[in-house]
């Protein structure tokens, strides 16, 4: 057992938690009985428990740390930030150089004509200002009436409330009085579970056509954007047919409405490109980022925008703006974290090197008879569990039950696997080694296993009819 870092001992740490931390998407009542796990460090791609087991975090936190933990780099430039000034606003005519340069490295990596960032803590924020952004834009483009943006069911945008509204979580929807006016949602483009006996690509033209008729059924004058994922991400990792984005992509340019790409999972790297956008040859007009922006070293996220809305939103003043909007260290070790990205060519390994060889290997799970598809696109994963390898059919206990024992295998086997509902899914970082993707692999093959068993030996391995 490796050496771990002077403090309270675990139940401690836990009774504290549960008494005085309200957790995200958590049941208290359930972590005060269970206890949290407490990470205390990492490195690389390995996380140190307060116990000090080390785990594989094969989720890279929570899809964000791109270039790895502990990287002294990142460490440095916020310190030496924060000495040289650690906090000026960017209202009221100010700027400062963090904020400054990380734009204009943005708007070189970003695709197209998209030369504009608006800042953000994170991806929460950066959806709102895009929300107010599009209508905004079509006000002034004297169309005040195109305010309805046109989102996806299973999309996640964040949990603020327009954000949530944005999503089409129908959990989230229920708590808060959601979505808010003006919000509409399409189906989403997963194959496997919705696609019955139509094709991939008859099932993707399917969906995407969903656009077209929901905007025939408003009015084009009524709508203003299309906002999606290129790759759901809390959604499941939900790779969409081939058909789909390019059929997308025909709709938006035939019709007069904005294309919202929101990229805080997909962007920096994650899908072997440094924006999703690219990988699926979408054009957005907006690309909404956070995460992998500073590897999650600090909160900072954005809308980046196209030189056409920019104009016009920029020809009078937008009402708009965080007092974080560009916060010098968290811009300063934002733009150090691309400069890593770039330098040492963690993309270009993604798409090439690393990206092929966990492909590889993921798709070989498709063999383990718990497993009904894989799917990866760079370094973001998923599987379908299942017990109906051929009829794609869910499983009869409650959506999750089995990837809930699956994830909690994982947890044991000191792996980071996530479930969402019977998917299991996985975005390490970016900088993982070929080792390190062979423990992923091993671990996840044991965790399946033991799992297999125990929904066998449970009576679990059943399908709905
Ligand atoms: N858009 C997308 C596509 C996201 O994945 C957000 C916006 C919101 O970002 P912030 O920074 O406000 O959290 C996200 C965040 C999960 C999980 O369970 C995913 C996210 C956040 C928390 C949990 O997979 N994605």
């Amino acid at each position: 057992m490796t050496k771990i870092t002077n403090h309270l001992p675990t139940a401690e740490l836990q009774a504290l938690d549960a008494a005085h931390h309200m957790h995200p998407f958590t049941n208290a009542d359930v972590l005060a009985d269970r206890g949290a796990r407490v990470i205390t460090r990492a490195k690389g791609v390995m996380l140190t428990d307060s116990e000090g087991e080390e785990i594989l975090d094969g989720m890279a936190g929570l899809w964000c740390v791109n270039v790895g933990y502990g990287r002294d780099e990142l460490a440095e430039v916020a310190a030496r930030q924060m000495k040289e000034l650690a906090f000026y606003n960017t209202f009221f005519m100010s700027s400062h150089v963090p904020a400054i340069a990380l734009a204009a490295k943005l708007a070189e990596l970003a695709p197209g004509d998209i030369n504009h960032v608006f800042y953000s803590s994170g991806g929460s924020e950066a959806n709102e200002t895009n929300i107010r952004m599009v209508r905004r834009y079509w006000d002034q483009m004297g169309k005040p009436d195109k305010h309805v943006i046109i989102a996806r069911k299973n999309a996640y945008h964040g949990t603020s409330m327009g954000a949530a509204s944005l999503g089409g979580m129908a959990g989230m929807h229920a708590q808060g009085g959601l979505p808010i006016p003006g919000i509409v949602h399409i189906g989403q483009p997963d194959w496997y579970s919705e696609g019955g006996e139509m094709s991939p690509d008859e099932f993707g033209l399917m969906r995407a056509r969903e656009l077209e008729a929901k905007i025939d059924e408003l009015g084009e004058g009524k709508v203003a954007a299309f906002i999606a994922e290129p790759i759901q991400g809390a959604g499941g990792v939900i790779v969409p047919p081939d058909s789909y984005w390019p059929e997308i992509s025909r709709i938006c340019a035939e019709r007069e409405i904005l294309l919202i790409a929101d990229e805080v999972i997909t962007g920096f790297g994650r899908t072997g490109n440094w924006f999703g956008s690219q990988t699926f040859s979408i054009t957005p007009d907006i690309i909404t980022v956070a995460k992998g922006m500073s590897s999650g070293y600090v909160p900072i996220g954005g809308s980046l925008v196209s030189d056409r809305v920019a104009k016009v939103i920029g020809s009078d003043e937008f009402t708009h703006g965080y007092t974080y909007s560009g916060h010098p260290v968290a811009a300063a070790v934002a733009l150090e974290n691309l400069r890593l990205l770039e330098e040492e060519k963690v993309i270009e390994r993604v798409q090439s090197d690393i990206g092929p060889y966990l492909a590889e290997k993921w798709h070989g799970l498709a063999d383990h008879p718990f497993v009904g598809e894989t799917k990866i696109v760079g370094l973001m994963g998923s599987l379908a569990l299942t017990a109906d390898k051929a009829g794609r059919k869910p499983f009869a206990s409650e959506a999750g039950t089995i990837g809930y024992m699956v994830r909690e295998r994982c947890f044991r086997n000191n792996l980071v696997m996530r479930h969402v509902g019977d998917r299991m899914i996985i975005a390490p970082p970016l900088v993982i080694a070929k080792s390190e993707v062979d423990v992923l692999i091993e671990r996840a093959v044991k965790s399946l296993d033991e799992a297999y068993k125990l929904a066998r030996d449970e009576g679990l391995l059943k399908t709905a009819d």
